[in-house]
């Protein structure tokens, strides 16, 4: 029998005992105003049967923990998004380590750990440090600023292209690819097709960049090709492994680095509890900024064979939406999840994933966040609202189209 194709993937009925949620998780409401959409999906089950896309949705800790962690039966090779890479060609070449299983994934992921080591970006770290003294200068020299272009935008698409080595940075390039990488994993909808008819000028760009010729010789991008040299990986591996450092590092440090500011904005009592220790707590704060709002909202995973997750009945190809940004306010997880408290135990969220996929860059995406808080900390006394903020719809990413703030 064919197998029927439904929003790029098999066709799904509920199972026995799920409940059936008539609603739209990409509906742009959602999506910019995504916490009464967590609530509600945390309250009716462990797993959600979603009509509209026939899919399963889960946004408790537990569960999402189990699927995210079990890489064997959740797989990552049938795609991160809604369309099931086995029945539908993908919008570019798969990623040879977000959207491949083990023995591939292990492979490949060490080559890039090795470029990412704790010694490498603790040599990074200082540079990092005195970049974001001197963008925290200039930005207090204006006092008013639109944030999102002037810190969020501006730290990771100064700091990071540099560490990989790219000759030629084009920091909205880069950022706009960002913006195709995460609307992509979500339906094939109006969203999507806006930022992806921007492909022909963006793509090539990116692909360029991950030639050896367009590196320095001294940054994490001719690590990667030294891999290529010793023989572990190919010239082409190489290549595709920059690609994920560019599709992966930008926007989501922009969104994290954003939504710090937005948190400390919002909780100035938390920001002068921050500044009371700078030092200690730039770490703790950027750590509660990525659980209260979590960058990567939800990746899927597609189920590679029948199985169950709390006595629910799973179908083999069965998409399930794994919303990290619920989970991580899961009050069976998180003592009063809706408090942001830079002085709670915050570790154990999902922002950076859990298992063999968890963030690669995250020792990277630390060190900004540090260096960027830590700035603030250190000479700024107050962060006020300028203006209303506004959040950006994206299929998978929370992030915020403008900021305005005050800073004093
Ligand atoms: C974690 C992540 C997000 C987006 C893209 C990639 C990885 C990639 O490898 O391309």
């Amino acid at each position: 029998m064919a197998t029927t194709l439904v929003h790029q993937h098999k066709s799904i009925a509920p199972p026995k005992g799920v409940e059936v949620w008539d609603v739209d998780p990409y509906d742009e409401a959602v999506l910019t105003n995504p916490l009464p959409f967590f609530d509600a999906l945390r309250a009716k089950g462990g797993l959600v049967y979603v009509p509209r896309y026939e899919i399963l949705i889960s946004g408790r800790y537990e569960e999402t923990r189990e699927i995210f962690y079990d890489h064997a039966r959740f797989l990552s090779s049938r795609g991160v998004g809604m369309a099931d890479f086995k029945l539908e060609e993908p919008w570019r070449p798969p990623s040879i380590v977000l959207e491949v299983d083990p023995p591939e994934h292990t492979h490949n992921r060490r080559v890039i750990m090795r470029a990412l080591s704790p010694s490498v970006v603790r040599k990074l770290e200082q540079d990092f440090v005195e970049d974001a003294e001197r963008l925290v200068d200039e930005v207090l020299a204006q006092g008013e600023i639109e944030a999102v272009a002037a810190i969020a935008e501006a730290f990771p698409t100064h700091v990071f292209p540099r560490a990989v080595g790219i000759k030629q940075p084009d920091a909205r390039k880069l950022v706009d690819y960002g913006a195709m990488v995460f609307n992509a994993v979500g339906p094939d909808n109006e969203l999507r097709q806006r930022v992806m008819a921007r492909a022909p000028e963006i793509v090539p760009w990116i692909n360029e960049q991950c030639d050896r010729s367009r590196l320095t010789e001294d940054g994490i991008g001719a690590t990667i090709f030294a891999a290529a040299d010793a023989g572990e990986i190919g010239e082409a591996e190489a290549g595709m492994l920059i690609r994920s450092l560019l599709s992966a590092g930008v926007d989501t440090t922009v969104s994290g680095i954003g939504s710090a500011l937005w948190c400390l904005a919002q909780h100035p009592e938390q920001f002068q509890y921050l500044r009371s220790e700078p030092t200690n707590l730039s770490g703790p704060a950027f750590e509660e900024a990525l659980r209260f709002c979590t960058p990567v909202q939800a990746f899927f995973r597609t189920a590679g064979q029948d199985t169950t997750v709390s006595d629910i009945e799973i179908e083999e190809g069965t998409k399930i939406l794994c919303v990290l940004g619920a989970a991580n306010r899961d009050p069976a997880k998180f003592e009063n999840p809706e408090a942001f408290d830079i002085g709670r135990d915050a570790r154990g969220h999902l922002a950076l994933g859990v298992g063999v996929h968890s963030c690669v860059g995250q020792i990277i995406a630390r060190a900004e966040g540090r260096a960027i808080l830590g700035a603030l900390a250190e000479r700024v006394s107050r962060i006020e609202f300028a203006g209303e903020p506004k959040w950006r719809p994206n299929n998978s990413m929370r992030a915020l189209e403008s900021l305005p703030l005050k800073l004093s």
